[in-house]
């Protein structure tokens, strides 16, 4: 079993000879173990970002550590209308939805998107809480300014939904499904989720924030034990570490032309694409929305973004807001 203190112990003979090939048998002997051991350390290491070399006969040689996200790599390389045209960065913050929130009440522009590192409060629903460790996934909030009434704001959930699946596609390969409301699942496990919150009076609509958490390098020991739901991240569908570089720029192009296609077109065509990542229907769930539980077979969403659930009585019942678990939890 590969021990965490001879990673770093690699780590520092790397630093200490930068540029240089370490051998195999240089290795084992500074760490005395194994050079399988040794192999091991440096898959695990390669899996958490490391960009490690390995050629036979002169051995390994470290490229570099994990990325950081920095705003002008992240703005240099994006081609989009309105979103990410102020970017921020932030090795860490409580909640980048709360500082989007912040923001936006200060009067930021639309498509304003904030980043941390990590989050020492990351927000799920409800007063749920995100695991949001530094340096491997990524957490993230947009500011929007849409002219549409707050009972739809929801709908823009299904924006992000598709945009999140569509960048973790084209930068990892991953292949997601999408879950009612708000998550992503890779083979029922859920690899991402999103969180709405506004700031509007009875009919108008002042801000918006989109907060989007995926799972990109996180490892097994780093999800908290008492998760609501299965969960994974890219690196341990795929065994190798993703770029989030790569996955963040790939969301805000994407999720730049859905919003211009909802605020133009409305929600049938990117609820369709949604729909083409929902695998759900026929199956019997509990849907838990405030104290109010039910059990039902999942008939569909409607186009509002409402799930269709039809109960023990046979009618079907529309929820607009909820939680779906199994039906046996
Ligand atoms: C969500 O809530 O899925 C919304 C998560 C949104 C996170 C982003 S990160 C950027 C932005 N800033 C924030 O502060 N938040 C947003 P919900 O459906 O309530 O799921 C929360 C539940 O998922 C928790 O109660 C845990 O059981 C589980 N969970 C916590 N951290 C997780 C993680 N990293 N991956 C998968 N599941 C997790």
């Amino acid at each position: 079993m590969p021990r965490p203190d001879s990673r770093q112990k690699i780590l520092r003979l790397f630093r200490d000879r930068p540029a240089a090939y370490l051998s195999g048998e240089v290795l084992s002997r500074e760490l005395g173990i194994s050079r399988t051991a040794v192999w091991k350390h440096i898959r695990a290491l390669r899996a958490l970002g490391y960009r490690i070399d390995a050629v036979t006969s002169r051995g390994y040689r470290m490229l570099g550590g994990p990325e950081t996200l920095v705003a002008d790599e992240i703005r240099s390389r994006l081609a989009t209308r309105l979103v990410g045209r102020e970017l921020v960065c932030h090795d860490q913050l409580a909640s980048t939805n709360l500082t989007a929130m912040e923001l936006g009440e200060a009067g930021a522009a639309e498509g304003l998107v904030v980043i941390a590192d990590r989050q020492t409060a990351g927000k799920g629903r409800l007063g749920r809480s995100w695991a949001s460790p530094g340096g491997v996934n990524l957490y993230l909030s947009i500011l929007l300014r849409p002219s549409i009434p707050p009972w739809e704001v929801p709908r823009l959930t299904f924006v992000s939904a598709v945009a999140a699946a569509r960048a973790l596609q084209d930068a990892t390969g991953v292949m997601v499904e999408v879950k009612w409301p708000n998550d992503l699942l890779v083979k029922g496990k859920k690899i991402a989720g999103l969180l709405n919150e506004m700031s509007a009076e009875s009919d108008a609509v002042h801000h918006v924030v989109l907060g989007i958490g995926l799972n990109i390098n996180m490892t097994a020991g780093q999800f908290p034990s008492d998760l609501r739901y299965p969960a994974t991240s890219v690196l341990l569908e795929t065994g190798s570490a993703g770029s989030r570089l790569e996955v963040v720029v790939a969301l805000l192009e994407h999720f730049d032309r859905l919003y211009t296609e909802f605020l133009t077109t409305g929600l049938t065509p990117i609820l369709s694409s949604w729909q083409e990542l929902f695998s759900m229907r026929g199956q019997t769930v509990r849907v838990e929305s405030g104290a109010n539980a039910r059990i039902g077979v999942i008939v569909g969403v409607d186009e509002e973004g409402a799930l269709l659930l039809r109960t023990a009585t046979g009618e079907v019942e529309k929820v607009l807001a909820g939680d779906v678990l199994p039906a046996d939890l």
